[in-house]
């Protein structure tokens, strides 16, 4: 029986252009969703867009567009993206969805009011927009927001608020116990830091006459639904909580919760670790298994901003280098850099030069040179299927390869599932040389096709652990390969196609 594998990603706010650390994080779960579906499992992988709040209101002002339709332009600019960059979820959940999203956001609330979680109260407090929180003064410098430098909007209202503060020690308990994983150990450590001063209660709604654009408290249209308390909703909405029946065996809700990893940013470790904790222990349901918080990327050293004039389009990435191949490669060639350059749970940086840099001596040079020197002169000389036996010391190079790469996949280090690949392209390549393969083909035309079939069970390895990385590329490497990834007893039919990835001058 196949294990069932539930993976999500943050939803991303709609109230401008995704950009590289958007891609970053969506590309980083497609790894995992497609290894897990690789190894047979029955994977779920959500992602998509979080529409409602101030942030997306104010945007859609300052654009001069009705809220509703600016959410909906930017959504489809995500899941354009996701298409793009070949993400391979499952599901895209809006939360403007009123059919699948708003039932569970409202049976959400009605669950956690009757386990006595909600409470109402006057309130005054330092409300920051780019948090989409309230903030504390030690939050400030110079009266700015320290992460938005800008300054809060002081808030003084009646609104409901979540009891999270009784869920203080049960929350603490499910860490340390690890039933909630939580990774990296600087997350876990941010997050034991919080949990030793002890959860405050939260803010879970907004007068409607301030924020009319979410989903109204059921019983109290006075009152909007606080943006995360709706938006963390989405990982149980999505596969049918509040509008499927989750009572029944086949639901999807039953079948897939608890997620099995969620994938987000360290910025939003306080919303997942401890509010989404907190309404799931109110309503009774089980936490996640793993709670995975990515670094940060910069561009140029800098955080990622507008004004700062950095912001690097996906989009744009992509059309830039569209002569270099078909944009599948460009996205794939995209993937290649985030996954190999920025260690999964550190910060990392981005720049052009460094692109082009890790392009042409990976991709051109690496990879793409040991393809066209096994295809190309294999296919010179070689017409129609064959097959062979590979030697010991291949096999045991790449039975190891394989086992570094599983670890290293499996606990998130990609940088390294990736050089390990590289070792075995670098081990094809010796071959190549010691073999000296260019002359065998006149003068020992037996050894020759022994040889080029060694090289192509190195390179179908390589393709297939290549697969969940850079999936359009693994695909055409077994095109030219005349070969199917499910193999093992390994038949070729070798057909040279396009130089792939050429060099960028
Ligand atoms: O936080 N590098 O949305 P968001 C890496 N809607 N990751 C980055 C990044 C960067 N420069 N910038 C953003 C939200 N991210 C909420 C989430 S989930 C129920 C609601 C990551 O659009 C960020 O850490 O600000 C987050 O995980 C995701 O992109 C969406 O960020």
């Amino acid at each position: 029986m196949s294990n069932k594998f539930y993976i999500t990603t943050a939803i991303d706010y709609v109230n401008g252009n995704p950009h590289i650390g958007h891609a970053f994080e969506k590309i980083f779960a497609d790894v995992l969703a497609r290894y897990h579906r690789d190894t047979g499992d029955n994977v779920f992988f959500l992602t998509g867009t979080d529409e409602h709040g101030v942030k997306n209101v104010k945007s859609a002002e300052a654009a001069g567009i009705p809220v509703r339709e600016f959410t909906k332009k930017n959504s489809d600019k995500f899941k354009e993206l996701a298409k793009t960059l070949n993400i391979s979820n499952d599901f895209f959940i809006r939360t403007t969805d009123k059919e699948i999203h708003w039932p569970a956001v409202e049976k959400m609330w009605r669950v956690l009011d009757k386990a006595g979680d909600i409470y109402k109260k006057k309130y005054q407090g330092l409300y920051c927009v780019g948090h989409e929180a309230f903030v504390t003064r030690k939050d400030l410098t110079d009266g700015k927001c320290a992460l938005h430098k800008k300054a809060p909007d002081m808030v003084e209202e009646e609104n409901y608020f979540f009891r999270l503060s009784k869920y203080t020690p049960k929350i603490k308990e499910a860490v340390t116990s690890k039933k909630l994983r939580i990774v990296p150990d600087s997350s876990l450590n941010e997050l034991m830091n919080l949990l030793e001063d002890g959860l405050e209660d939260v803010s879970f709604s907004r007068p409607s006459k301030d924020l009319k654009w979410g989903v109204p408290v059921p019983g109290d249209p006075s009152q909007t639904i606080y943006v995360w308390c709706d938006a963390l909703v989405n990982y149980i909405s999505a596969i049918g909580y509040g509008s499927e029946d989750s009572g029944s065996k086949t639901s999807n809700f039953n079948k897939f919760w608890p997620a099995d990893l969620q994938v987000i940013g360290k910025d939003i470790l306080r919303f997942h670790a401890a509010i989404w904790p907190g309404m799931l222990m109110s309503a009774g349901l089980a936490l996640p298994k793993v709670l995975f918080a990515h670094g940060f990327i910069s561009v140029g050293g800098e955080k990622i901003s507008k004004s700062v004039g950095n912001v690097i389009d996906p989009f744009e990435l992509i059309e830039k280098y569209a002569r270099l191949g078909p944009s599948e490669l460009i996205a794939d060639a995209m993937r290649y850099y985030l996954l190999r350059e920025i260690p999964s749970t550190r910060d990392g940086d981005f720049t052009i030069e460094r692109f082009e840099e890790r392009y042409n001596a990976d991709l051109a040079s690496g990879l793409g040179n040991f393809v066209s020197r096994v295809v190309t002169v294999g296919a010179k000389c070689i017409s129609g299927e064959f097959d062979g036996a590979e030697s010991e010391d291949v096999k045991r190079q790449i039975k190891k390869v394989w086992a570094e790469y599983r670890e290293f996949v499996e606990s998130f280090r990609f940088d390294e599932a990736l050089q390990a690949v590289w070792g075995l392209i670098s081990y094809g390549d010796k071959f190549v040389d010691s073999e000296k393969i260019w002359e065998l083909a006149k003068s020992d035309p037996k050894r020759f096709q022994s040889d080029i079939f060694e090289l192509c069970v190195i390179l179908a390895n390589v393709a297939k652990m290549l697969g969940p990385f850079l999936p359009r590329t693994s695909e055409k490497i077994f095109d030219q390969l005349g070969a199917k990834p499910s193999g093992d007893n390994w038949k070729f039919q070798l057909k040279k196609g396009e130089a792939m990835f050429p060099r960028i001058k």
